[in-house]
């Protein structure tokens, strides 16, 4: 179906804003939204604040507020749906894109929540339907029904199947100084190859990340906490690992600007009054949207991360806009004492993304050669499972 005729319907009940953390499945009907200057279109840095925002536009308007996201962003919102809406019985339309149905092939992030999500809707009490192309008008007027008389939250999901239609690419594309995702994770790995192990955020740069170590012949070598899912969480899992790094070498995050911002609160944690993480190096690559899921904007454009960094208390902070210098940098830092960040412009041009890494390892291998990379003395000893 068309995305335009779900924003008619929408646009029937008065609904808005439309609050959203994207999905490749909501694509269309976001470029869609983003086309429509009759729609409000708002975007968070993750599900929670997108439901808090949400509940702030309900109290100001009266009118139901829209949040769209996937469904591995529910379970970052569910703490606003018990403890918010729910209890101070205030709306919210959620569009919720339905990852890993069952029987339709998904990424291996989506496995467990794919299937699970409707009984995770009915534990927490979030009535629902399934959008479908031939009766979408009767599902959204039955869950606006139930918002209005419950005054609570209600969810309509969308599979992948629903729209379809191709929507030109945008055309608030912007190019950076010409530095491509591809150039940058190179000259990250140029400069630290050897004295370092990297943790690559989920989407197009963990698929970076893996082609690059493997074209450099470092595969054997494997250093790559390669992400799938779990976004926002580079940095916290190198926060994990640095502190118990003592062979000299760096813990660097490959993190991108959606997935930096999502979790901005872990950067508070980088230099603490118990632990300062000497070993770390944060990396941004900065495309100011997400690249990963359609090229939707996000808001890395009203964010000073530099200042950000300096506040957090990283020690060495620098900005990079072309190989050379991101690699001088990167050489640089890997023998001096962090907590350093880089903040890197790239390029928001269609690059072409590399293949995914599950094609390749399964979560469980990534897991193991990792650990077995870095914990090098003690490669044979295996978590053992009865
Ligand atoms: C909690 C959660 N919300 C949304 C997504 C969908 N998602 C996957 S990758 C991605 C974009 C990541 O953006 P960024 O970190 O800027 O990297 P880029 O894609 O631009 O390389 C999004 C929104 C997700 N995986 N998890």
């Amino acid at each position: 179906m068309k995305p335009i005729e779900l924003i008619r319907e929408f646009k029937r009940y008065r609904l808005g804003p439309y609050i959203e953390v994207p999905c490749s499945f909501l694509g269309p009907l976001l470029e869609a939204l983003a086309r429509d200057s009759e729609c409000e279109l708002v975007n968070p840095a993750n599900e929670a604040i997108a439901m808090g925002m949400a509940t702030g536009s309900f109290l100001a308007t009266n009118r139901i507020p829209v949040v769209l996201m996937q469904n591995s962003g529910l379970c970052n919102a569910l703490n606003a749906f018990t403890s918010l809406n729910q209890i101070y019985k205030i709306p919210v339309l959620c569009l919720i894109a339905w990852r890993g149905q069952p029987g339709i092939k998904d990424a291996p992030e989506h496995t467990i929540m794919g299937p699970k999500l409707r009984s995770i809707l009915k534990t927490f009490d979030i009535p629902y339907e399934v959008l479908s192309a031939k009766s979408y008008k009767r599902e959204i007027k039955s869950v606006i029904n139930t918002i209005t008389a419950s005054m609570k939250p209600a969810a309509l999901l969308v599979t992948e199947d629903l729209m379809k239609e191709k929507i030109p690419e945008a055309k608030n594309r912007r190019a950076g100084a010409g530095l491509s995702r591809a150039a940058a994770v190179n000259a990250i790995i140029a400069g630290t190859a050897g004295k370092a192990c990297y943790i690559s955020t989920n989407g197009f740069i963990s698929r970076e990340a893996c082609y690059a170590l493997e074209a450099n012949e470092l595969k054997k070598n494997n250093q790559c906490f390669y992400m799938m899912g779990s976004m926002g969480h580079a940095l916290p899992i190198a926060l994990g690992i640095e502190r118990y790094q003592n062979d000299g070498r760096k813990t660097v995050v490959i993190d991108g600007d959606g997935g930096c911002l999502m979790h901005l609160g872990a950067m508070a944690s980088v230099n603490g009054k118990n632990h300062v993480a000497k070993n770390l190096i944060h990396i941004v690559l900065d495309n100011g949207t997400y690249a990963s899921t359609g090229g939707q904007p996000s808001v890395s454009g009203d964010v000073d991360f530099l200042k950000v960094a300096q506040g957090c208390g990283y020690k060495n902070v620098y900005s990079a806009n072309e190989a050379s210098s991101l690699a001088r940098i990167m050489t640089r830092l890997s023998s001096r004492e962090g907590p350093s960040f880089i903040h890197v412009q790239i390029d928001d041009v269609g690059e072409p993304p590399k293949p995914r890494v599950s094609d390749k390892y399964s979560c469980e291998a990534i897991r193991q050669s990792f650990m077995d990379t870095i914990r090098p003395s003690r490669q044979t000893r295996r978590l053992r499972h009865k």
